[in-house]
């Protein structure tokens, strides 16, 4: 018979926790939040939701046992039924569609995602053809090259992409960003593109939105100092898997993404001293509590908050919700 292997007790040790300053909801996760929240106040239940407001699932699921009934498009939703458009933006064609079938829509899309339609907007009107930096199947991808039309949009996902990209004849070229994107990933692609495009503009003129900055900044310092770095967050939110990277590089000797502290799987802690704690924009804070709780149950913990930036960004209800 093998031997039984010994089971080594872990649990009262030290350990040391720095939480990520900041981390958590940003502006626009929590516009579009309120906004199917008051939704669902001012005109009952059901209100429809295309697309998942944001890429949290204990989001959706709390909206959903208020009332909120998340769908894929448009058409699965009933003509006489208000619905909201998530965060992430939505192609023309969507809104277009609801005001034809005379729908009551709100849109939650995050108004740094609208600078950059307009901003595609502005540059296909000037006869410019536009290099988008983005993920392919993203929403958000799919709403900003859903403002213009077909071909008027080259997706750029990689450096390999930026250096193989064939300019339609005579076309002046612009570009946008997806505001999600690793800031220092971007910043190599741009490089690569600027590099055979000089006409380009500079690359610090990017479309990545303070939140997503600001928050890999922040574990960027925590992925240096920590041995373990944990992200609250779910699988389909680009800009927390983009923190869990972020961490890697900058250090970490893991990180790992979790949607809540059940996730957490304790051999990850094995000869670990000092652990990071950061959430994506779309994570409850009540979610890091949880993590942070479940690590003091466990280990001597010693937990600290980073001397972060402080954000003051807010954005308004859109005026219907508000009257
Ligand atoms: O997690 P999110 O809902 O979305 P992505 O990071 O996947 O874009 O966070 C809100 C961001 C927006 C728009
Ligand atoms: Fe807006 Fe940035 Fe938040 Fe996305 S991550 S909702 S772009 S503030």
């Amino acid at each position: 018979m093998p031997p039984t292997p010994a089971v080594v007790d872990d649990t009262r040790r030290p350990m040391t926790v720095r939480l990520a300053a900041p981390r958590g909801f940003c502006a626009g996760v929590d516009r579009a939040i309120q906004i199917v929240e008051r939704a669902l106040e001012k005109y009952g239940a059901p209100v429809y939701v295309r697309h998942e407001i944001v890429h949290n699932k204990h989001v959706v699921d709390r909206l959903k046992a208020m009332g909120a009934v998340f769908v894929k498009e448009l058409d699965d939703c009933p003509d006489d039924r208000p619905v909201v458009f998530s965060a992430h933006g939505v192609p023309k064609s969507v809104p277009a569609t609801a005001r034809s079938r005379e729908m009551l829509f709100l849109d939650a899309t995050c108004p740094l995602v609208s600078k950059v339609h307009v901003e595609a907007e502005r540059h296909h009107a000037a006869g410019r053809h536009i290099l988008l930096i983005g993920h392919a199947g993203h929403p958000e991808v799919i709403g900003t090259m859903g403002q213009l039309p077909p071909g008027a949009i080259t997706l750029i996902e990689t450096v390999g992409d930026a250096e193989t990209f064939v300019r339609p004849v005579h076309a002046p070229l612009a570009y946008a960003t997806q505001t999600t994107l690793s800031v220092d990933d971007t910043a190599e692609i741009l490089a690569a593109l600027k590099r055979r495009f000089p006409e380009l503009p500079d690359p610090h003129k990017e479309d990545i939105c303070y939140a997503t900055t600001n928050r890999q900044e922040a574990v960027k310092r925590l992925g240096a100092v920590s041995d373990l770095v944990l992200v609250v967050g779910s699988k389909n939110s680009s800009n927390s898997v983009r923190l869990v990277e972020v961490a890697q590089r900058a250090g970490a000797v893991a990180a790992h993404l979790v949607d809540d502290a059940a996730q957490i799987d304790w051999a990850w802690f094995e000869g670990v001293r000092s652990l990071g704690v950061t959430a994506g924009a779309s994570a409850p804070e009540s979610l890091v509590q949880g993590v942070i709780d479940a690590v003091c149950a466990r280990f001597d913990a010693e937990v600290s908050e980073d001397d972060g930036l402080r954000e003051t960004v807010t954005f308004k209800l859109p005026r219907v919700l508000t009257a």
